[in-house]
């Protein structure tokens, strides 16, 4: 057991090039708080379950530490020469890999990391960022809109053009492929592309709106790149990648090529509450939603509180202040840590997920405007359909932006009254 007392230090005063995580620890049954942290800072680092002969210290040097216990909360720094710079599946290999099955531990959870300078700069960040995003559609006193064309699978290409060009005429800014939408055979990725693309141009030209589209690449890494690179022969500016289905050497693959040719990436969360529901066990958000800005995500979904998908008011609004922002000391709480991002953007959080117009003022309230919006089935779910669903939404926030209640300004838009007839609004699930 002593060798994992090696790696606990509660003196160590971390380096400013050290590497920061804070766990929240379960240790096991008959297993010390004091061993776990050992363990954890072993197995995350260099040790393992016994002494070794060929342990030297130039590599003892190196070793983990825990050095801080509040609660159940357990900081522990890594020296940065642990870290293979510009690799986050190394860095997640590390501290983040075997770690999660010990049986020392009943429960652990990654709360949050801390980046050095660095490591900061060993990755590019956002290519675009919030101040990128909103130049690409001149739009900068609202938030940005986006919709998902739903049923999520199963249109045609034809159909889904048609939706897309509703979306885009009734005043929704972008369009987005569903996190499932690929490469079906009832609607092939190239034909998608290039009957979407023909529809945005043409819908620009109708209102003099700047439009895009949110277009799904996920695919294995080459097939990928050759889907990014023919939306930028279309002229398209952003793609989207579902980053924990694909992984995130594929979104550094990905952000190498966006960076190439000047492309935004919108990044969908699929299959994140697998690991970040359970206040217990995982990986919380937080700590994925830097890794994804440290990279470059330019759109990262965070979440509504009042939608259909689970994610707490304080853990959104923490999620939204790191994403868009630094954590500052009003913002600390014993599960966050401080970051100084450097050079590396903010990205723009995305509050989607069971959203219709009813629920906008709150979203808004509790958000701020420099968000995106997402809504699928609150658009499409419209009883006059999918232009009128999008123009519903459009009023909506013009509503909220003008400090107008809903109802009042329902009386002079007929999509937002029908909008609003149809769903309960403004009360939090
Ligand atoms: C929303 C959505 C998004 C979720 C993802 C869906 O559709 O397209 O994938 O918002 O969750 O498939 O559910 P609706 P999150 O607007 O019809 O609900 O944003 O939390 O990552
Ligand atoms: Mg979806």
């Amino acid at each position: 057991m002593t060798q994992y007392l090696d790696f606990v230090d509660l003196n160590y005063k971390p380096k400013n090039s050290d590497l920061i995580c804070l766990f929240r620890v379960e240790p096991s049954s008959r297993i010390s708080m004091r061993e776990a942290m050992g363990r954890i800072a072993s197995e995350s680092s260099n040790g393992t379950w016994t002494t070794l002969s060929t342990l030297k210290e130039h590599i003892r040097r190196i070793r983990a530490r825990a050095f801080e216990l509040k609660n159940e909360y357990v900081k522990i720094a890594y020296p940065v020469e642990l870290f293979e710079l510009g690799s986050v599946p190394q860095m997640l290999s590390s501290f983040a890999g075997n770690v999660f099955g010990m049986k020392a531990v009943k429960n652990l959870r990654l709360e949050d990391i801390d980046f050095p300078k660095t490591i900061l700069k060993s990755f590019r960040g956002p290519e675009f960022g919030i101040k990128g995003v909103r130049k690409i559609f001149k739009v900068y006193d609202r938030p940005l809109t986006a919709s998902v064309p739903k049923p999520k699978v199963g249109m045609t290409t034809k159909e889904y053009g048609k939706v897309a060009n509703d979306v885009w005429a009734g005043g929704v800014d972008l369009l987005k492929d569903d996190e499932n939408l690929t490469n079906q055979n009832f609607n092939r990725f190239n034909k998608r592309a290039k009957t979407c693309f023909k529809i945005r141009d043409k819908v620009e030209k109708e209102t003099g709106e700047r439009k895009s589209y949110l277009i799904n690449v996920s695919a294995e890494t080459s097939e990928m790149l050759k889907r990014a690179k023919l939306v930028h022969e279309l002229g398209g500016e952003f793609v989207m990648i579902d980053v924990l289905t694909c992984g995130f050497a594929s979104f550094q693959t990905l952000r190498e090529f966006c960076h190439d040719n000047k492309m935004a990436i919108h990044i969908h969360r699929a299959m994140h509450a697998a690991f970040t529901r359970n206040p217990k066990h995982g990986i919380s958000m937080i700590a994925l939603a830097k890794l994804i800005r440290l990279v470059g995500g330019d759109n990262l979904h965070i979440g509504t509180v009042v939608g259909k998908l689970f994610g707490k008011k304080d853990e959104i609004l923490t999620l939204e202040r790191e994403i868009e922002h630094n954590i500052d000391d009003n913002f600390l709480k014993q599960n966050v840590l401080k970051e100084r991002w450097h050079h590396i953007k903010p990205m723009f959080a995305v509050s989607s997920g069971g959203l219709h117009p009813g629920l906008i003022p709150y979203v808004l309230k509790l958000l701020g405007k420099d968000i995106i919006v997402q809504a699928g089935g609150g658009i499409h779910g419209h009883p006059q359909g999918s232009r009128a669903g999008a123009m519903a939404l459009m009023q909506a926030i013009d509503a909220v932006i003008s400090g107008i209640n809903l109802s009042e300004y329902a009386k002079k838009n007929l999509e937002l009254k029908e909008a609003l007839n149809k769903w309960e609004y403004n009360k939090p699930v």
